[in-house]
């Protein structure tokens, strides 16, 4: 756990959603969830996040055991073939099977929010929590996504958050931050969290930044009124990528990883070239 935290490059944290309806790769794959898993360790993922619930807009939450006996195979199968494992989970019982299964990550999207039970859970686990910024499910956050100055906002509420969980034991050392973009955002919203990610390391903890295939990018790439699907967002992606590591983020979580572990290696050339400066 704790080299995960270590200083170093940028992390590429791979995507493997293993629902039948994900926002942006759900039913796209077929085969082994675990083969999937080890091809994007083996591309240069530092980490795979497996998730059984998709957070798409509008989605309904799954029930509690068909989570688990989604993840847990993946887990358990990826653990024994080596690859580091985050669990992307928003219940406390997931996250403490997953731990136990060997993941070293509980990357909660509702940042502890929808189980009363997660910080507690996660105290007494050897792992670190990703906290991301959350003020609803998905099927009603697109009405929550009202701000007055967002990167302030998210900052504060974020903040709170940070208080409940270390409150509840979580020690501070082990949690990085992640400003939840598309979770109760607009497009505008998502954008000024990426150009306030300097404001939010203020915080100081590591950050993970989730822009991958979203609909922001999808907006921005629109071309007479046709949004390109989400798999036509992976070059956008990276750019934010590489953008994203050059403020120093911890990490980045993608689906496509080759062009991600590029843009960081791009990056981070780019500010060894300039003695360490970011570009
Ligand atoms: N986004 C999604 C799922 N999990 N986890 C973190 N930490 N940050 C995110 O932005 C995030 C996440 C939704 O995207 P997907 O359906 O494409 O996986």
């Amino acid at each position: 756990m704790s080299d995960l935290l270590a200083p170093g490059p940028t992390r590429v944290v791979g995507v493997l959603n293993v629902t039948p309806d994900s926002f942006s790769d759900g039913g796209r794959h077929t085969g082994d969830p675990v083969a999937r898993g080890v091809a994007l360790r083996a591309a240069g993922a530092d980490l795979v996040d497996v998730g059984g619930e998709s957070t798409r807009p509008g989605a309904t939450r799954v029930d509690p055991a068909e989570e688990l006996r989604r993840v847990l195979p993946v887990v358990e199968g990826l653990v024994a073939a080596g690859v580091p494992v985050s669990v992307d989970t928003m219940r406390a019982a997931t996250a403490r099977a997953a731990v136990a299964a060997g993941a070293v990550v509980v990357n909660d999207v509702s940042g502890g929010l929808a189980d009363e039970d997660m910080a507690a859970t996660v105290a007494g686990l050897d792992c670190v929590y990703v906290l991301s910024h959350w003020r609803g499910a998905s099927d009603v956050m697109g009405s929550l996504a009202v701000y007055g100055h967002v990167v302030d906002e998210v900052r504060a509420e974020l903040t709170a958050r940070l208080h409940a969980v270390t409150s509840a034991g979580v020690a501070r050392e082990r949690v990085v931050l992640d400003p939840g973009l598309g979770f109760a955002k607009t497009a505008e919203h998502d954008w000024a969290l990426l150009a306030g990610l300097d404001d939010l390391a203020g915080l100081g903890l590591p950050l993970l930044v989730g822009a991958s295939r979203k609909r922001f990018l999808g907006a921005l790439l629109a071309v007479d009124g046709e949004v390109p699907p989400p798999s036509g967002r992976d070059a956008a992606t990276a750019a934010v990528s590489a953008l994203a590591a050059a403020r120093g983020v911890w990490g980045v979580r993608v689906h496509d990883v080759p062009s991600s572990v590029a843009a960081v290696k791009v990056a981070t050339a780019w500010a060894a070239a300039r003695g360490g400066v970011p570009a």
